[in-house]
């Protein structure tokens, strides 16, 4: 599936902007049929945003189940005779969609894409009545996985074992496109290094009936073409290259075309980056350069839009991270916007590009909020079910995002349970998958602390440890024994596997504002003074290949009383000012260059 573009041969129509919103507070829709006519009782609502917080209305913030979109699209009278194509490219965490009174499309999976193909049903001139019920629902076959009850007055409600706010609706852009009928389908460029020479290697796939060939053109920045190929299955050589790097963003422009005879069928652009990526020993190499990643887990959370994408919040993002000194993040906890990653391959921002599997695990918490007796892998918890849609899920990423320079490393969960042989038995398919589907990149998962060296099944599967942890916070707030007891564990995994480590996640909460000369708990302060503690570690172990901070921003969750107004552990608050722990990584991360 190509994305969405506009040139010669395709157009691509943002169907943002207002919408109508019906709340299916009673769960009625489906069965009154409400795609059949005009909402009723509908209020304007943006798209794209998450529709929780932009009403005063308590009821809508909290409802789980379907809430229903509707717009009417105009099909340009110019497209008579071309393919048309519905894109969503997000609607959490599933959408059912028609147009007029036809079903057209079903997707599960709130973070990547879909589309329909609308040709049959549309007369070009004319408008037609676009319908969305997005559902929010959660389940433990659903990625990420959790429970809907419902309350005895009728209201469902989401449970969830993970730490961010259950947001739902049409949080990325819709759009309206064109392709001609015989059509480029996918692409799928591998770069790699011989010697000086840049080697791209494009893999093409062309849908419907037609005798055009292929044609592949590569242009360096300025705009000079480099390299040419033909055919589906094509290697472009490119002498002395230029390569893309983290802060070195060199991106070639490769154009392929079905072309017949002189005439271009279809086009397709999509911007090249030629870099490797190799896990040696201890060391993650990228370009066969030892890389350091510093920066955060992220989340895409906002006030008013929730997770809704807006380019000026992303825009504003990417500054702060580069005023921080940060040069890498991970999608936490979920795969973010595409235009994130494309703004990561602009700036030379290296990215872990991260599954919505997370809160697979009911140990957090001794088991006490949502599981009870129930253990995570069974019949009725995480299940073959969940498997397949978490391999779906797996797909459609690697699917989406391979074509990225800026990613460089696959996490197939955030903080699963991975101390049991349920657990290895689950993940080691998983790990399978990804290798066949993307040899050239490293996969890991993302540890908890309940899983040390000792006990963890799933690391061995993983090219790179990846782990989380909370000495100093979770643990208790002594940071000399937090110095201690995170020291001992990590060379506790390098004598264990012999990988490259990770950090993914350390910090505490602190609230903006709140200071005291003795670096109490939940002060700026004592929050800086947590950093700076693990990176004194970070700085004696040569295995220890990178630092996130958790997190870059304070952010939404559930209420509960291990939060205040969400989590605290933004080194910038929710709108985005610095606290102190953020100028105490300036000083280190811009100092080290
Ligand atoms: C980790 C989770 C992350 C949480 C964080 C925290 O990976 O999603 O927000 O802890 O507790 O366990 O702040």
């Amino acid at each position: 599936m190509l994305r969405p573009q506009d040139n010669v041969a395709r157009e691509a129509r943002s169907l943002d902007g207002l919408w109508e919103l019906a709340v299916d507070r009673h769960h009625a829709g489906r069965d009154e049929r409400w795609w059949e006519g005009p909402l009723a009782d509908s209020r304007a609502v943006p798209v794209p945003s998450s529709f929780n917080d932009l009403f005063v209305d308590k009821d809508v913030h909290d409802h789980v189940g379907d809430v229903w979109y509707q717009r009417t699209v105009l099909v340009p009278r110019g497209w008579a005779g071309q393919r048309v194509v519905l894109r969503f490219d997000a609607a959490c965490h599933r959408a059912t969609v028609w147009l007029d009174d036809e079903q057209v499309a079903e997707h599960e999976g709130g973070y990547l894409p879909f589309e329909a193909d609308v040709t049959a049903l549309v007369r070009p001139g004319e408008e037609h009545r676009l319908t969305v019920a997005v559902n929010n629902e959660l389940s433990w076959q659903s990625i990420p996985p959790g429970m809907t009850v419902t309350k005895p007055d009728g209201r469902k409600q989401a449970l969830y074992y993970y730490d961010f706010f259950n947001y739902g609706g049409l949080h990325r852009s819709v759009w309206l496109c064109s392709t001609p009928p015989a059509h480029l389908d996918d692409l799928t460029v591998v770069a790699d290094r011989d010697g000086a020479t840049g080697v791209v290697r494009a893999a093409v796939s062309v849908a419907g009936e037609t005798s055009a060939s292929v044609r592949l053109q590569l242009r360096d920045a300025e705009g000079e073409l480099v390299a040419e190929a033909t055919g589906a299955d094509a290697e472009l050589r490119v002498p002395d290259a230029h390569l893309w790097g983290p802060g070195a963003p060199y991106l070639y422009d490769l154009r392929v075309e079905l072309v017949d005879g002189e005439a271009v069928v279809d086009r397709y652009s999509l911007p090249v980056g030629i870099r490797t990526v190799r896990v040696d020993g201890t060391r993650f190499l990228i370009n066969d350069e030892p890389f350091y990643f510093k920066g955060f887990g992220m989340h895409e959370d906002h006030v008013v839009r929730g997770k809704g994408h807006d380019p000026a919040s992303m825009v504003h993002d990417f500054a702060l991270l580069e005023w921080v000194g940060a040069n890498s993040f991970r999608t936490s906890h979920y795969p973010y916007a595409e235009e994130v990653l494309d703004h990561a391959d602009r700036l030379g921002l290296v990215v872990i590009d991260e599954t919505a599997a997370v809160g697979m695990n009911l140990g957090v918490g001794g088991g006490m909020f949502l599981g009870g007796d129930r253990v995570t892998f069974s019949e009725d918890t995480v299940n073959d079910a969940t498997a397949a849609a978490h391999r779906r899920h797996l797909e459609e990423l690697i699917a989406r995002d391979k074509n990225h320079p800026s990613v460089v490393l696959w996490s197939v969960a955030n903080e699963p349970e991975s101390h049991t042989l349920e657990s290895r038995d689950y993940f080691a398919p998983l790990f399978d998958v990804v290798r066949e589907l993307d040899p050239t990149r490293p996969v890991g998962f993302v540890n908890i602390l309940l899983s040390p060296p000792d006990a963890c099944l799933v690391t061995e599967l993983a090219d790179v440890v990846m782990v989380n942890r909370y000495y100093g916070w979770y643990l208790g707030f002594d940071l000399a024994e937090a110095e201690q007891g995170l020291e001992a564990e990590l060379v506790a995994w390098v004598e264990k596997h012999g990988k490259p480590i990770l950090v993914t996640e350390y910090g505490g909460d602190a609230v903006a504002g709140q200071r005291s000369a003795t670096a109490d708990p939940w002060t700026e302060e004592y929050q800086a003074e947590l950093l700076d503690t693990y990176h004194r570690v970070f700085d004696r172990l040569d295995a220890v290949v990178g630092e996130h901070v958790w997190n870059f921003a304070d952010f939404a969750t559930l209420p509960s009383i291990m939060r205040v107004d969400g989590n605290k552990k933004g080194v910038f608050t929710r709108d985005r000012r610095p606290k102190l722990a953020a100028h105490r990584l300036r000083a280190r991360w811009r100092a080290e260059g």
